[in-house]
């Protein structure tokens, strides 16, 4: 092993980091007040080149859900550098680590699902899942079948393609976006647009929309609906319990290919191995990504139906590929993480035990004086932050309030994401009870802070 690395000093990095563009951000403010520098991380608590200690409520990017610092992972990378660090996968070629991740996620995701493809990203997963959507539908002679639906809000990563069947207005401004062949439709946020609507009425309007959007372009025209189980980066969007089903219904009446982008729900963030599970959803595509590897390494997978697989497989190549599609290293560590997941039974623990208490303690926010409404599944959460809890009412300019409580929480050493006014939690899956106990307690903090400076008693 190599001694410790030595680095530079805060000052110095954040002067080497000044010509980095860094995605989602004011670059050109950023240049003038320097990065934050994260440098190490260990358990669930990341520390900052000054040395400050914070505890990660987030899982870095809703991906790391074994927690930080796990030997056993760098010891599989490390082997796998040094036996076959890198091998394609083109050319009637495979590789021992891709083999065995292939079977074993063939044999942990729902039955349909015999097929894999590999990719770097969510994004690049997504992509690939509509190029084998017009792949599909071509190949069925069915080719005016092109438009694919998806929500507003809804996030599917940052290609041109994601980004179109993502459904953020600031993504799609200066990019000349969507892209021709998609549509979106309303998102089921109930506490948002439910009004005096129950849960589950509410569902159910919102999933009409899907059905008004198709008979609008026209079925044959509409080629598949996507969506995330739960939508996390639009502000964990927990959808009423008659969502989903009605979805699956609309998609087989219309003959739609069903996408369930399970990028921030697989691997165990809902208390489920995949959300599907939970909401009953039967997609022909499953994006995965992100908890694959737990952020270790760089991978995304497809899970493809048997029903589309058949069509793809009829037509000699399917011309798409990436140089790292299944690389050896991140399918050796992928491996490695679905192995402490099921050994350290993190899933079943966050179902029965985490998640439940979680949830729990998160009900005692419902009395703070800025806070809406509190939802969580598993270990993905949401505490809404409102200016008058009665009428329902946000705050405006939208997104500023969030903006501060997110910054008290860094200030007191807690790491949670603001979208607009929600603040969003997606700890790594080992929490105990002990660390939702400290993270409430920061939480906590933040809140009466932010309820100060916003002037909300
Ligand atoms: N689908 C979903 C549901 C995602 O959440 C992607 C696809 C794209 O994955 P890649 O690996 O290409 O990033 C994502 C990614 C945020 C945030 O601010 C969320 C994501 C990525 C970056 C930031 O919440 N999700």
């Amino acid at each position: 092993m190599t001694a410790a690395i030595k680095r530079n000093s805060t000052a110095e990095l954040q002067a080497l980091d000044r010509q980095h563009l860094h995605p989602f951000t004011d670059n050109a403010e950023l240049a003038k007040i320097g990065s934050r520098v994260i440098a190490k991380a260990e358990g669930t608590y990341l520390f900052d080149s000054d040395g400050n200690k914070m505890l990660d409520a987030f899982a870095g990017l809703w991906c790391v859900n074994i927690g930080y610092g796990r030997k056993s992972m760098a010891q599989v990378g490390y082997d796998q550098l040094l036996e076959l660090p890198y091998y394609n996968t083109f050319f009637k070629t495979t590789h021992p680590p891709v083999a065995e991740l292939t079977k074993l996620l063939v044999d942990m995701t729902p039955k349909q699902f015999n097929h894999v493809f590999y990719g770097l990203s969510g994004s690049d997963a997504n992509d690939t899942i509509v190029r084998m959507v017009r792949t599909y539908w071509n190949l069925k002679k069915q080719p005016t079948k092109k438009t694919i639906i998806s929500r507003w809000n809804g996030y599917h990563g940052s290609t041109m393609v994601a980004a179109s069947l993502g459904g953020m207005n600031y993504m799609h401004a200066l990019a000349d976006l969507p892209l021709p062949g998609h549509a979106h439709i309303r998102q089921p946020y109930w506490y948002g647009d439910g009004g005096d609507m129950s849960p589950d009425e509410f569902g159910k309007v919102a999933a009409k929309a899907l059905e008004d959007k198709i008979l609008e372009l026209g079925a044959e025209n509409v080629a598949a609906f996507i969506g995330e189980p739960i939508q996390g980066a639009g502000g964990v969007i927990i959808p009423p319990a008659t969502y989903w089903p009605e979805i699956q219904k609309i998609c087989k009446k219309y003959d739609l290919l069903l996408i369930a982008d399970e990028v921030i729900c697989g691997f165990g963030r809902t208390g489920y191995m995949f959300a599907s599970e939970y909401f009953n959803i039967e997609a022909d595509f499953m994006t995965l990504a992100k908890g694959l590897t737990s952020g270790y390494m760089p991978l995304s997978a497809i899970m493809v139906a048997d029903r589309v697989a058949e069509v793809l497989n009829s037509c000699g190549d399917f011309n798409h590929g990436f140089t790292y599609s299944g690389h050896p290293v991140s399918c050796a560590v992928a491996i490695e993480n679905i192995r402490i997941i099921r050994e350290e039974k993190l899933v079943e623990r966050v179902h029965s035990e985490t998640g439940p208490y979680l949830a729990k303690r998160l009900e005692e926010f419902r009395d703070h004086p800025l806070v809406g409404e509190v939802r969580s599944l598993g270990f993905v959460g949401a505490i809404e932050l409102v200016k008058d809890k009665k009428a329902r009412k946000t705050f405006e300019p939208i997104g500023q309030t969030g903006t501060i409580c997110r910054d008290h929480c860094v200030k007191n050493g807690l790491i949670m994401r603001a979208t607009r006014d929600t603040m969003l939690m997606s700890p790594p899956l080992m929490w105990t009870n002990a660390h939702i106990d400290e993270f409430m307690k920061l939480a906590k903090v933040a809140l009466d802070a932010t309820a100060k400076d916003v002037g909300v008693k």
